[in-house]
């Protein structure tokens, strides 16, 4: 979509100013220099009619020296996001009153505003855009699935066309009375004989694979305990030496081996799906039940509670990295290490503003005083691919927003909302847990 789609919204916004009259319009051939030294030229911008005036001639003709009111920056396939984004926080802290970043790709709008937080509600690229499809298995259990969908709909497309010749060949080839015998045969065969058959087989081929679906893998199989939570995923890895090591919201998987999935919920019925891996497993209070699965293919892959939970049911995603043995095992080992001291003055308030606002009460950061089990384990959370069970993306303004308006971007979310701390500390915060990666 990409240059089709900056088009389109320059042609929209030049007519709305030609029709406003307040401003101009520009489109990506006209660079701004900004306050602060750098030369940008967004897709598409809007100067005030006043402060375009104020210019020279000659300003107006090479680099005019301003910000625009309004950017707009529509992300290309090729496009970085976050590369993106860091422009549009540069044009905001350079004046521009609002900034859009359009991603017809992610489906989202970002917007960035000068006077205010920065914004742009459920705007879930990372973690919604990656692959969940059941029909693209990357793993064992995915595709002997698949492969079972694909013979079902192919029998099923079968016996509608018999069904479907046979109303036709009932309604215009031959419209009149049958012979009893032939219509007894027919009802008969097509509708007794045939889906007891039909049913059989397909009852035969699901039994033969349950065994292999449901069978524990081998002792010494890599094991995970994950606890589904109103609305995020407790994540503890269980290694047959050392000690267990506990994380949130990710997962992460050697390609080719078995992992012995243990799954428990905290507080209401909750369903643990990767559907490019495998089946989905309930998750029931009270019960630990079990779940194997074999990923055969490297990639990243999103998971998703698939039993209503709740308010922010539809909030409870995570994101699935299937590695190399060697490159998870270096992951697992760095999960396991408590979290760095904060080396920059900012992120030594941040850690401060963490213990001194209770955030320690309900979260753990290993290598801190901050001890809770209610929320979310933070120790290694700047390095995780999003926040909050993939409500948001996972950068200094995410962390930012999420800390002051939890409700907004999760409905009934237990964290409490921290919108009160002065903005300054809001980003202390922010580039504390940023650091902790
Ligand atoms: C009453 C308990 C509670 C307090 C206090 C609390 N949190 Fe949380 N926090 C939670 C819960 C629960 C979640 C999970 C929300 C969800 O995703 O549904 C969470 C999620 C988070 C996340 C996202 C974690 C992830 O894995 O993506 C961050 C970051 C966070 N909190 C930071 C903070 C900070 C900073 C403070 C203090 C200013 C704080 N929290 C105070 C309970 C709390
Ligand atoms: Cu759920």
């Amino acid at each position: 979509m990409g240059e089709s789609s900056a088009s389109a919204v320059l042609r929209q916004l030049a007519n709305w100013a030609r029709s406003d009259g307040s401003g101009i319009v520009f489109d990506s051939s006209t660079g701004f220099a900004l306050p602060n030294g750098a030369k940008r030229s967004p897709d598409v911008a809007w100067v005030k009619r006043e402060r375009w005036d104020r210019l020279t001639p000659q300003q107006q003709e090479e680099f005019p020296p301003l910000c625009p009111n309004l950017v707009v920056e529509v992300r290309s396939p090729s496009d970085d996001v976050r590369l993106l984004w860091e422009k549009m926080a540069e044009y905001v802290s350079c004046g521009a009153q609002l900034g859009w970043l359009l991603d017809p790709k992610g489906r989202g709008i970002r917007y960035a505003r000068h006077d205010c937080d920065i914004g742009g509600r459920g705007y879930t690229w990372n973690v919604a855009s990656l692959p969940q499809s059941a029909l693209e298995p990357a793993g064992r259990e995915a595709q002997l699935l698949a492969e079972l969908f694909w013979w079902m709909t192919a029998g099923a497309t079968v016996i509608w066309l018999a069904a479907t010749a046979l109303t036709l060949y009932a309604a215009y080839v031959s419209p009149r009375p049958h012979r009893e015998r032939g219509a007894l045969l027919l009802i008969v065969i097509g509708g007794v004989a045939a889906p007891v058959v039909v049913l059989a087989v397909l009852l035969a081929v699901g039994l033969a694979q349950l065994p292999g679906l449901l069978a524990p893998p081998a002792a010494g199989s890599l094991r995970i305990l994950i606890t589904g939570e109103q609305w995020w995923w407790r994540v503890r890895y269980l290694p047959a030496a050392g000690a267990p090591v506990d994380l949130a919201n990710e997962i992460r998987l050697p390609v080719g081996e078995p992992v012995d999935f243990q799954l428990e919920s905290a507080d209401v019925i909750h369903s643990f799906w990767i559907p490019s891996l495998g089946g989905k497993m309930d998750m029931i209070p009270g019960r630990r039940t079990r779940l194997t699965l074999h990923p055969t293919r490297e990639g990243t892959y999103r998971g998703a509670c698939a039993e209503y939970c709740g308010g922010s049911h539809a909030w409870m995603a995570f994101a699935v990295v299937v590695h190399s043995r060697e490159e998870f095992q270096r992951w697992l080992a760095q999960q396991a290490e408590p979290a760095a001291a904060p080396t920059s003055a900012p992120a030594r308030l941040g850690a401060e503003l963490f213990i001194a606002n209770g955030c320690g009460a309900c979260h753990t950061i290993r290598g801190s005083a901050a001890d809770g089990v209610v929320g979310p384990d933070l120790t290694h959370v700047g390095g995780r691919l999003s926040l909050a069970a993939g409500a948001l993306e996972n950068d200094r303004n995410d962390f930012r927003r999420w800390i002051a308006h939890t409700y907004a971007i999760k409905p009934e979310v237990h964290m409490p909302a921290f919108g009160m701390l002065p903005p300054a500390e809001l980003e202390a915060l922010a580039v504390y847990l940023d650091s902790l990666q």
